[in-house]
């Protein structure tokens, strides 16, 4: 069902006929920004048929990596060496000579340590407190390169993988020529980037230029131009465009951004940034429920597809939607391009938010009662359509791998939020051992608890599904339950897990999982632990968060452990130190010994650690706070949502965007 056969005809009568000229009307007057990577052949949204090149697009197995990432990777890893220097350099470790073991290794890569960086979901949270990390982690952030500064990690790192909202940091970054954070919060004049103080609700506030109604008219009228293109459309796609206006610094949200031309970029394409990754659960045909045994489906700049045993194989994502039957493009078959819209990614992979966009609608002062009678409508016609997920049609994998591919003989793939099977930080990609990732600095802003702070779900969710047969030879690290996180605290500080290679079996086939050191959200400087729903955020209160995220990275600059910089240098070295029989430095037996989760648990009646005497888990600040009503906070937890114009200008846009869903 669609929304106009349930919009009453007589709304239209609430609009003047100069407000849906208005409307109509495309925004061409911004100024064109020079961080552009528009890709969409036809300069727009909408994806179109291209010629098929000569060697046509075909799916592969996923027995190996693609031959374009083996190259990559080839640029990449020689790059890293030197930032890894001057990294574990500044770490200092006692009687240990970072600069000529790192030389040492470095001419056989396998020895090289290699990281990867995970962020999770968590909307809006997840991305200030991840873009947090990669700011202590990013040597050219200022002051990240001094006393008890991580910077360096990320020019250190191979792969840096997102999910939701953390796959809106990742997609932002790399939208932007690699930009980085502080460029991206600082923002540009006449510029909506980061600016999250005016919800997608109202859309960028740019004197002259914009207003709520025009906002929703373009959105709507990107939309349409895909669907008139014979594709199918969902909210997805609205969603990804609206959040493309505050993460894409181009006109209109960047419509034509591709996913692909990622690969493109000089940064990238010359190894000088780390792989990037999204992630996105695949819902299978008549199913609403996500479980933990959910393919799990990755997008990176030159392939889209799973690594799972289900489907198990990769399409050139260049050329998704083209008529891919049994692994190729049959002669008569069309090849497209332009549907791997960054924003119709980043949009998958969060599309948990799609029922938020249109419930939330009740919250916006006045919003007149139709509109809300018309978005619950929405809401239930999406229901019986199921239309609230995103959809890859044509489905690549139709006739892929049709014993163990469950989707193999469906016309559309049907893809939900990378969080939706509990998995909400990106590991899956990352535990590959045909990836041979040594470290996962995995940043968790997932909500668990009541007040929204992560309980350790998300990385249990992971350690659980790596016992099952989905798995398919992937391991990873044992982790306790959510309990035994609370009791131990372990969900309020950094905390390594895996740290004994030998604890694994592993076998001239098999090397061990990576070491992972998990980066949970908690209040250092601010409360951090705004809901996931919340849908605005005054600067000051982003900065907080932004901050907080860093302070955690860096335990507050040293200044919670003088030594948290040496041990995160130990976790980075651990593996290839296994790999090429060194012994462990006793620094680094010290920070495991603090660091790293050694296996013990807690029974069922264990108190909560930061419970504050209650049974609830309320952590108060860790600097500069004390009874954790104080400090710079900010992000004080009222879900507010500002509504600086007009609510009539609202309704219209919004009814514009919905008439064409
Ligand atoms: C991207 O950033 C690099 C610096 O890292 C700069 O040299 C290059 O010109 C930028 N490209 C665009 C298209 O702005
Ligand atoms: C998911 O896993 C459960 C238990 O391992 C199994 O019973 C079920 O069939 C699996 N579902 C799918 C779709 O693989
Ligand atoms: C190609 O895919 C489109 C969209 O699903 C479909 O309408 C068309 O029939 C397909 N063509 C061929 C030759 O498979
Ligand atoms: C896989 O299934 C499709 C129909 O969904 C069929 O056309 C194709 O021949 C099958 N392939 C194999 C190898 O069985
Ligand atoms: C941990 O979080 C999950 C939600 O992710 C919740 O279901 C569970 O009850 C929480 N555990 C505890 C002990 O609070
Ligand atoms: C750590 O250093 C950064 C960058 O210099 C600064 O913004 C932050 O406030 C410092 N944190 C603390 C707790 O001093
Ligand atoms: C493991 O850690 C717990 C605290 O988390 C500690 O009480 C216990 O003594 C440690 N066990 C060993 C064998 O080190
Ligand atoms: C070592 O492996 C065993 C078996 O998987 C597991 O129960 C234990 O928790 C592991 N220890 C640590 C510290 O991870
Ligand atoms: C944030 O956490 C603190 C306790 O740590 C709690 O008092 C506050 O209510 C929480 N805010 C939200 C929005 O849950
Ligand atoms: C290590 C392992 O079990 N790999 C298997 C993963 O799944 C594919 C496809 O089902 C198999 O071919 C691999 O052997
Ligand atoms: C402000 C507001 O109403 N927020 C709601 C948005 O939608 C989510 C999901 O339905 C609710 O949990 C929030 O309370």
């Amino acid at each position: 069902m669609h929304l106009y056969d349930i919009l009453p005809l007589t709304l239209l009568t609430f609009f003047t006929s100069a407000e849906l000229i208005r409307i109509s009307r495309r925004n061409e007057d911004l100024t064109v920004s020079p961080r552009a990577r528009p890709d969409g052949p036809g300069g727009g949204y909408a994806p179109a048929e291209v010629p098929c090149p000569d060697e046509r697009p075909t799916v592969r197995f996923a027995n190996e990596l693609s031959q374009s990432e083996i190259d990559w990777l080839a640029k990449r890893r020689p790059l890293t060496v030197d930032p890894m220097i001057d990294f574990l350099k500044r770490a200092n470790i006692d009687g240990f000579d970072a600069e000529d073991y790192i030389r040492k290794v470095a001419s056989n890569v396998k020895d090289l340590p290699n990281i990867g960086i995970a962020v999770s979901g968590g909307g809006y949270r997840a991305l200030m407190n991840g873009a947090g990390f990669v700011a202590a982690a990013d040597s050219r952030t200022p002051g990240t390169t001094g006393t008890g500064g991580i910077g360096g990690l990320l020019q250190s790192s191979t792969y840096l993988a997102g999910l939701s909202g953390g796959g809106w940091l990742v997609s932002s970054i790399y939208a932007n020529n690699f930009s980085t954070v502080e460029t991206l919060r600082n923002g540009r004049k006449d510029s909506s980037i980061w600016n999250f103080a005016d919800s997608i609700f109202v859309g960028p506030n740019l004197p002259g230029v914009f207003d709520t109604a025009r906002y929703w008219a373009d959105v709507a009228g990107q939309v349409s131009d895909k669907r008139d293109a014979d594709f199918e459309t969902s909210i997805t796609d609205y969603w990804g465009r609206a959040l493309s206006y505050q993460l894409i610094d181009a006109p209109d949200g960047g419509p034509s951004y591709t996913f692909s031309s990622i690969a493109d970029d000089d940064d990238f394409s010359n190894g000088r940034a780390p792989f990037p990754i999204l992630l996105a659960d695949s819902r299978y045909p008549g199913e609403r429920i996500i479980s933990l045994n959910a393919t799990v489906f990755e997008f990176n700049p030159f392939e889209m597809g799973s690594w799972d045993p289900t489907t198990f194989g990769f399409v050139p994502i260049r050329y998704l939607a083209s008529n891919f039957s049994g692994g190729v493009v049959p002669s008569g078959g069309r090849c497209i391009r332009g549907f791997d819209s960054i924003s119709y990614i980043f949009g998958t992979s969060s599309s948990l938010f799609n029922a938020f966009l249109l419930q939330n609608i009740s919250s916006i002062d006045g919003v007149p009662d139709f509109l809300l009678q018309a978005a619950v409508g929405v809401l239930e016609s999406l229901d019986d359509s199921n239309n609230d997920i995103a959809q890859y049609v044509p489905n690549p994998f139709l006739g892929w791998n049709n014993g163990t591919n469950p989707t193999s003989d469906t016309i559309a793939l049907d893809l939900v939020d990378g969080g939706m099977d509990l998995q909400n930080i990106p590991l899956h990609p990352l535990l590959q051992p045909l990836r041979a990732v040594d470290v996962i600095f995995a940043v968790d802003s997932s909500a668990d608890t009541i007040y929204s702070w992560p309980n350790g779900t998300a990385l249990r969710a992971t350690y659980d599904r790596s016992l099952s047969p989905i798995a398919n030879g992937t391991q990873f690290p044992p982790v306790p339950d959510d309990k035994t996180f609370l009791a131990l605290g372990l969900n309020s500080r950094p905390t390594f897990f895996g740290c004994d290679a030998a604890n694994f079996s592993s076998s001239s086939s098999s090397s061990p999982p990576p070491l992972v050191v998990y980066l949970p959200n908690a209040p250092y400087t601010a409360f951090s632990n705004v809901t996931t729903f919340t849908p605005s955020y005054p600067d000051n209160q982003r900065d907080a968060i932004i901050r907080n995220g860093l302070d955690a990275a860096t335990q507050g600059n040293g200044t919670l452990d003088g030594q948290w910089l040496t041990c995160v240098a130990c976790a980075v070295l651990s593996r290839s130190w296994t790999r090429t029989g060194t012994a462990v430095p006793a620094a680094c037996e010290a920070c495991f010994e603090r660091y790293c989760w050694n296996g013990t648990t807690a029974g069922a009646s264990a108190a909560v650690v930061g419970g504050g005497g209650g049974a609830e888990y309320s952590p108060t600040l860790k600097i500069g706070g004390g009874d954790g009503s104080s400090g710079e906070s900010g992000a004080s937890g009222s879900v507010r949502v500002a509504v600086g114009r007009s609510g009539r200008a609202l309704a219209v846009g919004l009814v514009a965007a919905l008439m064409v869903l």
